[in-house]
């Protein structure tokens, strides 16, 4: 059966479709993606008003495309006081945040109590807030150096207030790939393992697929396999999020760069592969606002937030340092033809513009 015909059908799409669905047109591939988006969610397209911190850059790993973390390019290691974490939420809550997005680097000097201490200490002082902390990546960091199991560590963020991990991590699931810009770093399988145990304890959780270095087709779409695989055997996925790659100060050279047809492609084949994650998250921070815009209308039903002050994407080029301003943000949504949806970490919608 060739893959229209498939599409017509609404099959389940397997790893040859997957590369054959790059190889249709930008507006045939659009048009399918879009039903779906539209039979899921209409117009509507949703976001938070969220704040991101990362609370440290200091990072005993070396990944070759980040430009986060302090080293040789980026001279400049900070691990941020509990209090100055306090302090920095003290000022977003009154933009009405609804979540705290918590990533750091790997720092083997500030102790498990400064990685859980937070948490609980976030809670005490603002009992409504989500917080979603803590990759896969720094949940395999803690627990080896601590060595302690990542049930352990997991049971010690509920404990200690932590509601969803975020999706960052997962780079790209091939092997061969992985080990040649992030040796070292969490292994496919363990990222899965980790986002396996919190989805068993009835938690939910993002999953990222870096894109646009030195993968190719065929690697994003082994990605999304493994994630849909994964999520059917435990279901806890809420949001698959597509990294557009930045070049800027970091180890990874790379000579092609995508091009937008290829990033919107990239979206509407998450969308139509992916037909057990429900959401297609066009973070506008590695995408730019102005593509995410465009890929609302090509799979993807989520932007992100506001964001208040981005640090990992900015390092590397993004224009995303200071985030949008909500006014902004429903403006850019609502003459791009769509309606915004606030929505929670959870995509209960909160107030519809
Ligand atoms: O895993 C690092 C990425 C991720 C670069 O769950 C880069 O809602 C592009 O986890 N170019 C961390 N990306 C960010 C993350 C995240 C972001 C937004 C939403 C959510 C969510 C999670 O940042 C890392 C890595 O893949 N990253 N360097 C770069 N040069």
């Amino acid at each position: 059966m060739d893959i229209l015909e498939k599409l017509e059908n609404k099959e389940r799409l397997s790893y040859e479709d997957g590369l054959a669905l790059y190889e249709l047109d930008l507006f045939t591939l659009g048009k399918y993606a879009n039903e779906r988006r539209e039979a899921l969610y209409g117009k509507r397209a949703y976001f938070n008003i969220n704040r991101h911190i990362n609370p440290t850059n200091i990072c005993k790993d070396i990944c070759k495309f980040c430009a986060f973390s302090a080293n040789r390019k980026n001279p400049n290691p900070y691990t941020m006081t509990h209090e100055e974490i306090l302090a920095v939420l003290d000022e977003s809550i009154k933009h009405h945040i609804t979540e705290a997005h918590i990533v750091s680097a790997h720092n083997p000097d500030a102790g498990l109590d400064w990685y859980l201490g937070m948490f609980s200490k976030i809670k005490a002082r603002f009992p409504s807030l989500h917080v979603k902390a803590l990759t896969a990546a720094e949940i395999n960091f803690l627990a080896t150096a601590y060595e302690m199991s990542y049930e352990e560590i997991i049971d010690e963020m509920i404990a200690s207030g932590v509601d969803s991990l975020p999706g960052g991590g997962a780079e790209i699931f091939d092997e061969k790939v992985r080990n040649y810009i992030c040796k070292g770093k969490v292994s496919s399988e363990n990222w899965m393992k980790i986002h396996h145990i919190w989805h068993e304890k009835g938690k939910k959780s993002n999953a990222t697929m870096l894109f646009g270095h030195v993968e190719k087709r065929e690697h994003r779409i082994d990605h999304m396999l493994r994630l849909r695989d994964e999520q059917d055997r435990v279901e806890g996925f809420n949001a698959f999020i597509p990294l557009v790659y930045q070049r800027d100060n970091n180890y990874l050279h790379v000579e092609d760069f995508l091009s937008s047809v290829e990033i919107l492609k990239t979206y509407a084949i998450s969308r139509l592969m992916l037909d057990n994650i429900p959401h297609i998250k066009a973070y506008w921070a590695t995408s730019t606002i102005n593509l995410a815009l465009i890929a609302l209308e090509f799979g993807a039903d989520d932007l992100d937030g506001t964001i208040e002050k981005e640090s990992i994407q900015s390092a590397a080029g993004a224009k995303s340092s200071k985030g949008l301003q909500l006014q902004e943000f429903l403006d850019l949504i609502q003459t791009s033809g769509y309606t915004p949806v606030q929505r929670d970490s959870l995509y209960n919608e909160i107030k519809i513009y």
